[in-house]
């Protein structure tokens, strides 16, 4: 599994504590000392009223202010511009510190030092050498694991000689693996388990490939050798390769900042997956900016340490990892289990928490889940209200007395010391965010991008604590938007799709010019097919979609996500795909309610109960479900051609596994509709009898 299932995590991450008898009197006892004892503000590092500037004579382009001119930033260490350099960096300034750590069931984290980590990857890399690898891009090493220390080892060995790193993730599919194999000419693919090494066999198995060498990462049964063997494939253990190493020693060969580093395959929501061709330049320019953007204010050093779950095969995670490295810090990986998470981090006391939005909504709504009483209620609303209040003055702690009443408790379940939570891949709800900052007092920032772009376009300005936007555009790129007159977002009322050209973009897709060309037009822009819109202060907002957009047959243009990101609030629900055609004039849904919450909820509202399939099959429910979610879109502002008039009540999760979401958790729209046609069709005949 290379995506962990979110879902999970919530029951494992703990709510608030609220004291039950908590009464009036001790809340305003609790005041008076609060107001007494607070400390005074720090200053913001920026004027945040204007986060970015326009660069002259470029279509209105805007770059951040953190740049002295117009020239875009490439590196900040002058002895840290390619990985391979970035990981000496992290040797040198750490003094040979603990690099990355992993644990056993019930064990505290153990360490693999730098300098242990430089040597494994040594003989390794001198293995891949040995085996025929070189760093001329014709012959390339997969990794096919869950994160764990030896994948970074892995990355690391193919750094130390020039090597291009290309990560498969198994919610790829079978399909997708065969053509990446076969496209990316893998010779060599480093494997964690033996599942992997069968689905790979099998793959390759009466056909012509390029595999010559199948590593896993313990001992390999005899019966997988021999099949192997059958496909001129040699399946030998990890440790077995370090020794071929060892045995065949070669001096590293240090790649060029503008060397390939990693391919990273996206799968669309159609077609074959895209290489998209990123260099050490690319990730090192992304990574720099992340550091400049935060050296004021939260500077990280050998101190900080990682919590790694999030898949490596996406750039959002390894380009957290790299800011970590080149300080020098520690990475813990969690024991493969997401349900441990919560379990992993206290043991591990991490400093640096990139998440995404669904683990955090799930969070938010465990936490306010269980203050299931007025009291509560109204304890856990009170105390947020005087921290956010003391918090938008800028003081940023966790020793208040609203902490230790009501936050310490959540606080404590993700190990108690984040100092930054870094949230990306989708957008993450204003509410949501605003809550993480005050429960967590930790500095929470928002990124916006997408793997063409490394990962990173814009970010949340340290110090700006307001939400609903995604920050200033990196100092690596500058950003600008262009027209999409059939949407009427124009470039001179400041919105439009995002563009963004810098030294984080990639290469172009690996052997194919069509969909480059769509991506990166002839001046160096990546398209990116979001529509934002500039803010008065410099911030950019995302609004729209470009492509997942639809009319009505009445004309009316449908944003179909932004609808269901509103709909997914309620708190019945779990996931919904909302579905319009032009040749209708209204949208309808299937919804699936959430497992955890509805029973509660239908109690609440109907006085029903029952089991969750019982419920989901009852009309009153889904009348009730389908009320909330129309009460809800008017609430915040959709027009009445944007609600949906009728819903569908599925009980199956779409997941990546039933191929109704993609890895990255989007849903692919083609598929559900071909998934749910029937279905569909019986919503719309339904309504033309109304
Ligand atoms: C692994 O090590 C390299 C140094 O080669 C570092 O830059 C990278 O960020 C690390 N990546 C992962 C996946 O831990
Ligand atoms: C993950 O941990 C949970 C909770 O301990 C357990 O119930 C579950 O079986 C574990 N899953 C796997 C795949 O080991
Ligand atoms: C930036 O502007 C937006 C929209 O006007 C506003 O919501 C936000 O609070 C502003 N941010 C700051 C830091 O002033
Ligand atoms: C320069 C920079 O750090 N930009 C992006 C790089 O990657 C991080 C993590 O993926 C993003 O959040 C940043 O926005």
């Amino acid at each position: 599994m290379a995506l962990p299932d979110l879902n999970d995590v919530s029951q494992y991450i703990s709510g608030v504590s609220t004291p039950v008898l908590l009464s009036i009197g001790a809340v305003a006892a609790a005041t008076t000392y609060y107001l007494a004892t607070r400390p005074k503000a720090i200053p913001s590092v920026d004027d945040l009223q204007m986060q970015s500037v326009e660069v002259p004579g470029s279509a209105m382009a805007r770059r951040s202010l953190l740049l002295d001119g117009d020239e875009h930033l490439t590196h900040i260490y002058e002895d840290a511009r390619t990985l391979y350099e970035f990981f000496l960096r992290g040797l040198r300034v750490s003094n040979n510190g603990p690099y990355l750590g992993s644990r056993k069931p019930n064990q505290p984290y153990e360490w693999m030092s730098y300098e242990e980590a430089k040597e494994r990857a040594e003989y390794l890399g001198s293995a891949f050498l040995h085996k025929g690898h070189s760093g001329t891009g014709d012959c390339n090493i997969g990794i096919f694991s869950q994160n764990r220390p030896e994948w970074n080892m892995t990355e690391l060995a193919c750094y130390t000689y020039s090597l291009v790193v290309v990560p498969l993730y198994d919610t790829l599919g079978v399909q997708a693996i065969e053509y990446i194999v076969d496209i990316a000419s893998l010779a060599t693919v480093v494997c964690d388990v033996e599942d992997k090494v069968v689905l790979l066999l099998d793959c390759l198995k009466d056909k012509k490939h390029t595999v010559k060498t199948i590593v896993l990462m313990k001992t390999p049964e005899a019966s997988l050798v021999s099949r192997g063997q059958q496909a001129g494939i040699h399946v030998l253990s990890l440790q077995e390769m370090e020794a071929i190493g060892k045995a065949n020693r070669h001096q590293p060969v240090p790649p060029q900042p503008e060397d390939m580093a990693v391919i990273c395959f996206t799968s669309g929501t159609t077609g074959n997956p895209k290489g998209a061709m990123l260099t050490h330049g690319n990730i090192v320019c992304n990574c720099s900016a992340f550091i400049k953007i935060t050296e004021v204010r939260c500077p990280l050093d050998a101190r900080d340490v990682h919590i790694s779950f999030l898949p490596l095969a996406h750039m959002f995670e390894r380009v957290v990892q790299s800011v970590m490295i080149v300080q020098g810090a520690r990475i813990g990986f969690f024991q493969g289990n997401i349900s441990l998470l919560s379990e992993d981090m206290r043991m591990l006391k991490p400093t640096m928490f990139p998440v995404v939005p669904r683990l955090l909504n799930k969070i938010y709504d465990k936490i306010y889940g269980q203050a299931n009483s007025p009291m509560k209620r109204w304890l856990l609303e009170f105390a947020y209200k005087r921290k956010e209040a003391e918090m938008m003055k800028g003081i940023v702690r966790r020793d208040s007395v609203w902490d230790h009443l009501v936050f310490k408790k959540v606080q404590a379940s993700l190990g108690g010391c984040v100092r930054i939570l870094l949230t990306g891949a989708a957008p993450v709800s204003p509410t949501v965010l605003r809550f993480m900052r005050v429960a967590l007092s930790c500095e929470c920032y928002e990124g916006y991008g997408q793997t063409e772009c490394t990962a990173g376009v814009t970010m949340t300005t340290p110090g700006d604590l307001t939400a609903g936007h995604v920050g200033a555009p990196m100092p690596c790129n500058v950003v600008k938007l262009v027209d999409v007159p059939d949407m009427d977002y124009l470039a001179v009322n400041g919105e439009g799709e995002v563009c963004a050209k810098g030294h984080n973009v990639f290469k172009g897709y690996l052997k194919d010019p069509e969909k480059t060309k769509d991506a990166l037009d002839a001046d160096g822009w990546v398209h990116t097919g979001d529509i934002g819109k500039w803010l008065p202060n410099g911030t950019l907002k995302i609004i729209d979609r470009k492509k997942h957009i639809f009319k009505l047959a009445q004309g009316e243009y449908i944003a179909p996500e932004k609808i269901e990101n509103i709909y997914t609030r309620s708190e019945a629900v779990a996931q919904v795909f909302v579905h319009g055609e032009s040749l209708q004039a209204w949208l309808v849904a299937v919804v699936v309610p959430d497992i955890d919450f509805l029973s509660d909820w239908v109690k609440r509202t109907l006085g029903l109960e029952g089991s969750y399939q019982e419920l989901c099959g009852r009309e009153e429910v889904k009348k009730a479900i389908l009320e909330d979610l129309q009460k809800l879109g008017k609430e915040r502002g959709l027009k009445s051609f944007e609600q949906v008039k009728d819903i569908f009540i599925h009980t199956e999760p779409f997941s990546v596994q039933n191929g109704l979401l993609t890895p990255t958790l989007k849903s692919r729209r083609n598929e559900m509709r071909k998934h749910f046609s029937s279905q569909i069709d019986g919503l719309y005949a339904g309504l033309k009898l109304q």
